[in-house]
């Protein structure tokens, strides 16, 4: 059959801080000492607290956790290159990103404890900030609406980041985000974190793509893939497409290559379906290992430097346990506060029915 090229097309993969921690000088990010060593601290706070909350959900001392350990630079690294107008439209694993835009570890304990109240923005926490969505797959719409919203406004300078796993790129709801945002050339950046496995779902069976980069072609916009375990070039990357989107010429897909190295949920058991060795395989990986050789290789970290870190976590971790332990008075029916913006009789007909279910549940004993 003849055949003319309509058009020619490439998917490219960024890399600049490599698994033995050599960098790539001519890609190297302009980023000052001072820089580093915060993005660095994001990067372990997002670290100790995930392995924290593991340890109170093992101790019954919270619900059910997700925990986000291999996944710091995918998600630090992306908020780092954010400016505090942007929006955040994450899922239920990205725990550093949240840290890093103002929320405290006592709120994210006061969430995985089940309490609505922990999905409700106080204190420094960034008000751009959207709660947990647990819908999978739905914030990147919200993300794309959140984007016209701004532009409807006046706001040129304001992006929309949205993040999502591997597995949401298979509904329905990311493929109509990509599109609207493309059609409306709209500054929106998706960061899709391939971390190998939606729950039990390997990435090969989640997609027949060779990249989950590429999808970007078919909506008009740049896709790249990068190593998602190498904070610089996830911070290259974000940085690029944020600057796109401000100059008006609109979304980009990031597929940012990584691994969870915990279970799906405390819920889950992942040796059901992986094995140790590939895990292992992974925490060789460790984006948090790479990045601190690179800061001591420079010399702006040493082994005094880590250990005055640990210490200062150590209290604080202890400091934001104890003050969600001494909260109490918790509300049952706070998630009916919150569903439009203004009360509306259908659900208060259903909190009332609620509370009248729990009334009677406490009656029962
Ligand atoms: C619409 C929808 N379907 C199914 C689920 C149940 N569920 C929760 S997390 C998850 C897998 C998500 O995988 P992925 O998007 O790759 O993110 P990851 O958990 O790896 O961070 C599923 C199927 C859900 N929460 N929402």
């Amino acid at each position: 059959m003849p055949m003319k090229e309509l058009d020619t097309f490439r998917v490219s993969y960024l890399s600049i801080l490599d698994e033995d921690a050599n960098v790539d000088k001519e890609l190297e990010p302009k980023l000052k000492k001072p820089e580093l060593i915060e993005l660095y601290r994001q990067m372990v706070w997002a670290r100790r607290t995930d392995e924290r909350m593991l340890k109170l959900q093992r101790q019954g001392r919270i619900g059910t956790f997700g925990p986000s350990t291999g996944q710091e630079a995918a998600q630090c690294a992306v908020a780092f290159a954010m400016k505090e107008q942007d929006w955040f439209a994450g899922a239920f694993r990205e725990h550093g990103v949240r840290l890093l835009r103002g929320e405290t570890l006592t709120r994210q304990l006061v969430y995985y404890n089940g309490q609505e109240e922990g999905n409700i923005n106080e204190g420094s926490a960034n008000p751009r900030n959207l709660p947990i969505s647990v819908i999978v797959g739905a914030q990147p719409l919200h993300a794309v609406g959140l984007a016209y919203a701004m532009r409807l406004q006046g706001e040129k300078e304001t992006c929309a980041v949205t993040f999502m796993g591997d597995g949401a790129t298979s509904e329905g709801d990311f493929h109509e985000a990509m599109n609207f945002a493309a059609v409306w050339n709209l500054p929106v950046l998706f960061v899709v974190q391939n971390n190998q496995w939606a729950i039990s779902v390997p990435r090969s069976k989640q997609t027949k793509s060779a990249t989950i980069a590429q999808k970007a072609i078919a909506y008009g916009m740049p896709g790249v893939q990068v190593d998602g375990n190498d904070a610089l070039a996830v911070y290259v990357a974000a940085s690029e497409a944020l600057e796109r989107g401000r100059r008006g010429e609109g979304p980009t897909l990031i597929e940012a290559v990584t691994y969870r190295l915990m279970m799906h949920t405390t819920a889950d058991d992942q040796y059901k379906y992986r094995t140790k060795e590939e895990e292992e395989l992974w925490w060789r990986r460790d984006p948090l290992v790479r990045f601190r050789a690179y800061l001591e290789a420079k010399k702006f970290w040493s082994e005094k430097d880590q250990e005055a870190l640990e210490e200062e976590y150590k209290v604080e971790i202890e400091k934001q346990v104890k003050a969600f332990e001494g909260m109490s008075g918790w509300k049952p029916d706070a998630p009916f506060d919150h569903v439009f913006g203004t009360k509306h009789e259908r659900i208060e007909a259903q909190r009332r029915e609620f509370l009248a279910e729990i009334a009677k549940e406490a009656d029962r004993g």
